[in-house]
């Protein structure tokens, strides 16, 4: 990528799109294209289809699009698949309208199938059926992988898909109900602490294993990718190689954030998928690695948190 080149970052407010702007702004990019909400609707084809063929940009990170934890994931399962199918939909072609040629677009590791074998290879798409808390967006994201493949297919682009582990970082939402496990458990230990609650409830049966990511890390993937002119195609894991369960993740936060009583299990709530550990190793082939261990990500999160990012 030349210094110069204009690029889109799609969801620039959001956790993995405001980690590529930092990493974009870090590695000397400055023509970056970071309209706000109110100036473009992702969701509306015109706007969309106008602005991109107005501002021409030479590439393209997608990284908008309606996210949640399991909760907001099973409870808003219309809202997923539509908002986030539209975004795709609308950004890909109206970025191949405007001769975009280079694009990222970023999925998730729920498009694997619930029960899939571990670590999780790219090739294992599509071989069985999706974890049902998360169906809905899986399959919008599902299609905007299909989508990159098959423009590329068809129209010669050079577009490519990245599939993060469970992230997390700075501008993450911290709500209780409809954030992710790591930034809704951070919350739920600080307040227990600073009001000398002697419980922290945490969901399911502590079993499952999952996966975590810092967006910083994930930004410095994509950046690597987009930087790799003869990358034109695919679909790239990128994790840590490291998973853990659930209990264990409370209890690392509870040290974090300084809360000493007791963990107590809410069996009432989903467990979601069992476990869901990348195999990153196609992208670590290419001479990638993560940066941020878990417990530094978190010392790190929790000092964000208590800043006030706790959008
Ligand atoms: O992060 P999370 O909401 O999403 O939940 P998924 C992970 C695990 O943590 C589940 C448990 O087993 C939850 O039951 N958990 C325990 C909690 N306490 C809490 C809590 O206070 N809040 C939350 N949210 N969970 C999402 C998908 O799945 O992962 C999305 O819904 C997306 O599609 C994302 O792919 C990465 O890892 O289960």
């Amino acid at each position: 990528m030349d210094k110069n080149a204009k690029i889109f970052v799609a969801g620039r407010r959001g956790l993995a799109g405001s980690a590529l702007v930092r990493r974009l702004r870090a590695a000397g990019y400055d023509n970056l294209l970071l309209p706000a909400r109110a100036e473009l609707d992702l969701t509306r084809q015109a706007e969309t289809t106008g602005f991109l063929g107005r501002e021409k940009p030479d590439y393209v990170f997608l990284a908008a699009g309606r996210v949640g934890g399991i909760a907001a994931n099973s409870g808003f399962k219309a809202e997923f698949l539509y908002q986030n199918l539209m975004i795709e939909a609308n950004v890909v072609h109206a970025a191949w309208l405007a001769g975009v040629n280079r694009l990222l677009f970023l999925g998730s590791s729920c498009i694997y199938p619930r029960d899939c074998p571990q670590p999780i290879r790219e090739e294992y798409l599509l071989t069985g059926p999706l974890e049902v808390t998360n169906d809905a967006y899986a399959i919008a994201k599902i299609a905007g992988l299909k989508m990159c493949e098959s423009y590329n297919r068809q129209y010669g682009t050079a577009y490519v898909s990245v599939m993060p582990a469970n992230l997390y970082g700075p501008n993450d939402n911290y709500d209780p109900e409809t954030g992710h496990v790591l930034p809704a458990l951070i919350r739920k230990a600080h307040e227990a602490k600073v009001s000398g609650r002697e419980e922290l409830a945490v969901w399911g049966t502590g079993g499952p294993r999952r996966e975590f990511l810092h967006a910083d890390d994930l930004a410095a993937a994509c950046v690597f990718l987009m930087e790799r002119e003869d990358i034109r195609s695919g679909t790239f894991n990128v994790g840590t190689g490291k998973d853990i369960s659930i209990r264990e993740l409370a209890e690392l936060i509870a040290r974090t954030v300084g809360f000493s009583g007791k963990i107590v299990l809410d069996p009432s709530r989903p467990d979601g998928t069992p476990r869901k550990l990348l195999d990153a190793g196609k992208i670590a082939a290419l001479g990638w690695r993560p940066s941020i261990g878990l417990a530094a990500g978190l010392g790190r999160t929790y000092a964000d948190f208590l800043a006030g990012g706790r959008a």
